[in-house]
């Protein structure tokens, strides 16, 4: 009876024998190139379970063939679909990785490289963050601008040379618009807005017409400032600039103020800095003189004042304008201009991210 009762026909038991291997299938994951061959062996290779069973098939009483030729290549389907699967996700992407539970979510991530700031950039932070200081802020404007803001309104007259086709811009749509040839165009704007106190630096791209070369680019980076309000005077305009360059370059730094010319401003005068270089005894940046240039400056023109409506009676101001790419020249020895739009990343990586 016992016997009886544990007795399964050839087919039966080898019913029980698939349902069993389904089972183990299952509840295996293959992790690995070497558990997916064994897998592949015992399963799918020529001496495997799945080619054994079909030899079983000659066992089986003819009525039953058909019957058990189905729930055996149902069950060949599935081992095979197993091991495609999970040969994916070994030899697959990381995404298949982790569907297959392999990722080491232990290990660090990929590095994520940090680019570095413009040789431009840093330094135009760092002369806003040290006028900053000073109480200045930062005021903005557009890059196409018109002749008012650029030419008439700061005192530069119809035939003045700046105003040569050669160096400005024209918007062949409107002669009266501009590729704006200075940042003092915001200062205007600012000031025909604005009452004194007024006390701003503009930063800003501002493109001239000239030869591409080692020393001249069709566009460059100003940063201009302003300081209205009564009583200012040219020993307040001496004293802002030297602590901006003590600040920028060197506590040791000199400076020096030559007369000069500007529209905008009179008296003018450009100031020079002690070589950074030689330290003032002669070298080839500064040309053997000990001095280099850095700004313009000077204090603004009443008529300009007259302008924007403020009383040149009752107020004055100092301004000054400097080109970013000049102080990035002798903060970081740069001998060729066409570096800093030629995006070379041998020459960009040499900078760091601090001001
Ligand atoms: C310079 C030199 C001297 C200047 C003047 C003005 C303002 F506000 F009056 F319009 N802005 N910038 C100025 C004065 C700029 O650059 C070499």
């Amino acid at each position: 009876m016992n016997q009886a009762a544990s007795y399964l026909c050839p087919m039966e038991d080898l019913l029980k024998q698939i349902q069993n291997y389904k089972q183990e299938i299952s509840s295996t994951v293959a992790v690995d190139p070497d558990s997916l061959e064994a897998y592949r062996i015992r399963f799918l290779g020529t001496k495997g379970i799945v080619k054994n069973l079909m030899g079983e098939m000659r066992n089986i009483p003819a009525e039953k063939k058909k019957e058990f030729g189905q729930v055996l290549n149902e069950f060949k389907l599935f081992a095979e679909s197993k091991y495609e699967t999970w040969k994916q996700s070994v030899t697959g992407s990381g995404l298949q990785k982790e569907a297959s539970g392999s990722m080491d979510l232990s290990l660090p991530g990929d590095p994520l490289p940090l680019g570095t700031r413009h040789p431009i950039s840093l330094v135009r932070n760092r002369i806003i963050h040290i006028f900053g200081r000073l109480g200045f802020s930062v005021a903005e404007g557009p890059e196409i601008e018109d002749d008012w803001h650029n030419f008439t309104a700061l005192n530069l007259p119809e035939n003045h040379p700046a105003r040569d086709m050669q160096d400005t811009f024209y918007i062949n749509r409107n002669p009266d618009w501009l590729l704006r040839t200075h940042t003092s165009s915001v200062q205007a704007r600012v000031m025909e807005k604005q009452k004194p106190p007024i006390r701003i630096i503009c930063p800003g791209r501002v493109y001239r017409n000239e030869t591409i070369s080692a020393r001249a680019n069709c566009f460059f980076h100003q940063t201009e400032g302003l300081y209205v309000n009564e009583q200012v005077s040219f020993a307040d305009l001496k004293q802002t600039l030297y602590f901006f360059v003590q600040e920028m370059f060197d506590k040791d730094v000199k400076i020096r103020f030559r007369p000069s010319y500007f529209p905008f401003t009179e008296p003018s005068a450009e100031m020079d800095i002690s070589c950074l270089i030689c330290g003032g005894k002669g070298c080839q940046v500064c040309k053997h003189t000990g001095w280099v240039e850095i700004l313009g400056s000077g204090m603004v023109h009443p008529r300009l004042l007259e302008n924007f409506g403020i009383d040149s009676n009752k107020y004055t101001g100092f301004a000054f304008g400097m080109g970013v790419e000049r102080i990035c020249q002798l903060k970081y020895r740069i001998n060729d201009l066409r570096l800093y739009s030629q995006n070379d990343v041998r020459f960009l990586r040499q900078f760091t991210n601090a001001i």
